[in-house]
């Protein structure tokens, strides 16, 4: 599902420029055929009733998936304490220096995520920064992902006893355990574009996917999500694996509650997941 509004700009002009579209909320999944009225109707109603304001347009898109999906594991879950958007990227900047990317590439998303007009996400090179997706406004939408009855279950319940069993946690560990399966991804940024959305995360193989409250302010619609790439990697393939390839979670890891930064960064079992 896609929802948007044209702006109205008094200057014709530029009335049909792309550029004039904004981009309210997206939605994607794999689902069984019989649940489609119902996961339509659910996208519709996202649509309509977005914090970001009332859609203009609203594309829903059914296809048929021959493909049998991959089945996978969910990321482990945890969060970080953080009270303020200084503080919160500032440990953002620690998880991703200690995976190796480097400074310039964080600063370089952290820009990007706050100019917040994407409406899929940018990918980044670790080593140097360089933006790697073709089309600057739109980034890259990973799609063709879900999750199947047992693991969703058993994520909701394990969720509920932290208190944070929500669709928007449940969707964004569904992606982020997606992007991060990939070789050549080494870690995701994310921070929500919902004015009252304020905890974002960093995903890696390494430490799983570490949930940072007050990422940022409550009331800015800007957000977004870069992926870091390692050097060397394929770019038109791993850009047809998050689009294309269908993904399902299998299976749920531990999901903890509030964890120290240095807990995280010293943890034993760091090396294996590498
Ligand atoms: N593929 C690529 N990028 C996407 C996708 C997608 N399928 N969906 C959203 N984005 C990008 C896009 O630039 C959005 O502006 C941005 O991410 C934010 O999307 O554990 O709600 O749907 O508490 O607003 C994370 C924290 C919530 C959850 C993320 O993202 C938690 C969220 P939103
Ligand atoms: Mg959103």
């Amino acid at each position: 599902m896609r929802a948007s509004r044209v702006l109205r700009n008094p200057k014709p002009k530029i009335q049909d420029s792309k550029l004039s579209e904004i981009h309210i909320s997206g939605a994607e999944g794999l689902y069984e055929g019989s649940e489609i009225k119902k996961v339509v109707k659910s996208y519709i109603d996202r649509a309509l009733k977005h914090a970001k304001g009332k859609p203009d347009k609203v594309i829903i898109t059914v296809e048929n998936i021959e493909q049998k999906p991959k089945l996978i594991s969910a990321l482990p879950v945890s969060t970080i304490n953080c009270r303020t958007p200084a503080e919160g990227e500032k440990e953002g900047i620690k998880l991703m220096q200690s995976l190796g990317i480097c400074k310039r590439a964080i600063d370089s998303a952290f820009k990007l995520i706050k100019a917040g007009s994407m409406r899929g996400a940018a990918i980044i090179a670790a080593e140097n920064g360089g933006r790697l997706d073709a089309d600057m406004e739109r980034g890259v939408r990973v799609s063709r992902l879900g999750i199947n009855k047992e693991a969703y279950k058993l994520l909701s319940s394990r969720l509920s006893i932290l208190g944070i069993n929500t669709d928007t946690v449940k969707e964004a560990l569904i992606l982020a355990s997606k992007v991060i399966y990939y070789k050549a991804i080494i870690a995701e940024l994310c921070v929500s574009d919902d004015p009252h959305y304020t905890t974002g995360y960093v995903a890696s193989k390494e430490f799983g996917y570490v949930r940072i409250p007050h990422i940022k302010l409550r009331g800015s619609k800007n957000g977004g999500r870069t992926f870091f790439i390692k050097e060397g990697s394929n770019i038109e393939e791993t850009i047809d694996y998050l689009e294309k390839t269908p993904v399902l979670i299998g299976g749920i890891s531990l999901c903890r509650g509030t964890v120290s930064i240095d807990e995280i960064l010293n943890s034993t079992d760091r090396q294996s997941r590498r």
